[in-house]
């Protein structure tokens, strides 16, 4: 109650302040923003710079959400020799898939999610022993869907 009456109080007060006053008090607010919106971006771009993107525990699972047309998220670390299961929704409208274009399974096989219509999820269990930087895409859209997946050494 307390609070709610200061609240009040100051919003009279700012109310009763003439506009001169209430403008300069917006652009610091203003400012405080952009800076926070800045500071932001650098820490995602620090993040994103070397685009190893999300590491995932041994053996967790990955989580990729399609929509039309784009990945999030774009780049995962892993680790070799490890098995992980990825999981692609899509929620787009689109048909999407998943697939690691650089590296087969151990049988030869493509390891690729099926095309998977819209609002329907598939998922594709893998494991890569060399470590290095592979690249998935979308096979509909391989120009806009795409990513990398960084697999690391033991
Ligand atoms: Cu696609």
């Amino acid at each position: 109650m307390l609070k709610f009456t200061k609240l009040a109080f100051a919003i009279e007060l700012l109310d009763m302040a003439p506009v001169r006053t209430r403008r300069s008090l917006r652009w610091p607010l203003l400012l405080g923003t952009s800076a926070a919106l800045l500071t932001l971006s650098c820490a995602r771009g620090a993040a994103g710079g070397d685009s190893q993107g999300v590491a995932v525990a041994s053996g967790a699972p990955l989580a990729e959400t399609a929509t039309d047309n784009l990945f999030a998220p774009d780049a995962y670390t892993i680790a070799a020799g490890e098995s992980y299961t990825l999981t692609m929704i899509n929620a787009g409208d689109a048909i999407h898939n998943w697939h690691i274009v650089d590296a087969k399974a151990g049988s030869g096989r493509e390891i690729a999610t099926p095309l998977t219509a819209a609002h329907k999820s598939s998922a594709v269990t893998f494991a890569i022993a060399r470590s290095g930087v592979y690249h998935f895409q979308c096979d509909v859209h391989p120009d806009t869907m795409k990513g990398t997946l960084t697999v690391r050494g033991s």
